[in-house]
């Protein structure tokens, strides 16, 4: 059994035919949210807004945005829009300030998620009969059950490893010789070095193909993965509010942007400040509208996450540029704004750097600094602190250069940077201590 599943016809239906469905599910979509969750009808009937209101996709923007803070402030089941009794399954975001998000789903709803990762992971490549090995991690969050589902029903065989335990992952990658990996990037890059370190060449490994997701990362650490395994590395986007992983992933065929799922979510991107809208091809922030889902409709929910649309290439479905940042993870040093994705792509223009790094924000004096700390690799061609200080002062004019201030950098040792155990964390922000 090794059959490429045949496309899901509407992945390559004119541009028309995607949008009179579009049409038809977001009036279901709408009505659905209005009639069952007192948020929606709340917020629409104060924006003097209703259903029937929506005769074409141009009407959308007239309705209200929706947030996070809407899903925690009706803790914990008060955005669901069916009754408990067909809610079969709950997800929880660990949230480390207030009520968890938490998030269901009806027996429809997780068929829809299996067959759009399903779905997402055929773009990327994989087939049936192929194994399939997930180290992110399972439990309360959305992010490995949705992969595992998709996987099954792709016809993968599917190896629920979870997070963490290093050790094991590599044990069972030797052994039970998966073709496809899914991770975190940065978690993908610590296995890499791991096997190195077990005189194991990554590339000598059974992996095909790499499915990374749940963070940012750039192109230049695309090719680090994949020069490191000699695999193709893919992104894949999703969030918990709107579904888990599998909104939206690249094809393997182009690699450039991922393939929003349109005939399931409708993409809209704004100004964050202002709230309007702006016409594809403009850098925003991304907003999304559910068209099929039950259990917890969105409407107009905003992601936080900043990026563009494009055409679609591969797939008839507009794409999304790769997520540079969130909203929310912008640095703003000295008044001026700096996302870790933009310091990613320096360090990696230098060969003797490693792509494991972070950046420490202080405060000193009401001044804002920031701190990169990078590292050399094993085959820099040199160790010294002479050599390594040499390499800092390149780092921060280059980094000065391309965003405009200054900042200081730090490379250390090799394997002086902590390692991510799954989703990465960049920044280390003390300006609390101060
Ligand atoms: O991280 C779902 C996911 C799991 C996606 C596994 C991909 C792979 P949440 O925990 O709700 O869900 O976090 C969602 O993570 O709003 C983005 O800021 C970020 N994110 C997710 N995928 C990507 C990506 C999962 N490919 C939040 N690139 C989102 C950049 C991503 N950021």
């Amino acid at each position: 059994m090794n059959a490429k599943a045949a496309l899901d016809p509407i992945e390559t239906a004119s541009r028309d035919e995607i949008s009179a469905l579009q049409l038809e599910r977001l009036k279901w979509s709408v009505k659905h949210a209005y009639d069952n969750v007192d948020h929606y009808k709340n917020s629409f009937d104060e924006a003097g807004v209703h259903p029937d209101d929506i005769q074409s996709l141009s009407d959308l923007p007239k309705f209200p945005l929706s947030r996070k803070k809407h899903i925690r402030d009706n803790y914990p089941f008060g955005m669901f829009a069916v009754p408990k009794e067909q809610v079969i399954r709950v997800h929880a975001s660990s949230g480390t300030t207030g009520n968890p998000t938490v998030v269901g789903y009806t027996r429809k709803d997780i068929d829809t998620w299996s067959d759009l990762v399903a779905r997402s992971l055929r773009a990327a490549g994989a087939h049936s009969g192929q194994i399939a090995h997930i180290a992110f991690g399972y439990g309360l969050r959305t992010n490995a059950f949705g992969l595992h589902y998709g996987a099954e029903k792709l016809g993968c065989m599917v190896i629920p490893m979870s997070g963490g335990q290093a050790e094991k992952q590599l044990q069972l990658i030797n052994d039970f010789k998966p073709d496809i990996v899914m991770v975190t990037p940065s978690y993908m890059l610590s296995l890499g070095d791991m096997l190195k370190r077990n005189g194991i060449d990554p590339r000598d490994t059974s992996i095909k193909i790499g499915i990374h997701g749940a963070e940012p990362w750039t192109y230049a650490m695309r090719d680090e993965i994949e020069q490191l395994f000699g695999i193709d590395a893919l992104d894949i986007y999703g969030l918990s509010e709107v579904m888990g992983p599998g909104v939206a992933c690249e094809c393997v065929e182009d690699k450039d942007g991922l393939h929003i799922w349109e005939d399931h979510f409708y993409p809209e991107i704004i100004d964050p400040e202002t709230e309007e809208v702006l016409p594809d091809g403009e850098q925003g922030e991304l907003v999304l509208t559910s068209l099929t889902k039950e259990a917890l409709p969105v409407i107009r929910f905003r992601t936080r996450d900043l990026t563009r649309l494009m055409p679609g290439t591969a797939r008839s479905m507009r794409r999304m540029e790769r997520v540079g940042g969130r909203s929310d993870d912008m640095l703003i040093i000295r008044g001026r704004n700096v996302f870790p994705s933009q310091i990613e792509e320096v360090i990696l223009q230098d060969k003797r750097l490693s792509p494991h790094y972070s950046l420490e924000v202080t405060r000193h004096d009401r001044m804002e600094n920031l701190t990169v700390l990078a590292e050399v690799r094993p085959d820099a061609g040199g160790f010294g602190e002479t050599f390594r200080q040499e390499i800092s002062a390149d780092l921060a004019r280059r980094i000065k250069l391309s965003v405009g201030f200054s900042v200081n950098t730090k490379v250390l040792p090799v394997d002086e940077i902590e390692r991510s155990m799954g989703r990465v964390k960049r920044i280390i922000d003390l300006r609390e201590a101060d």
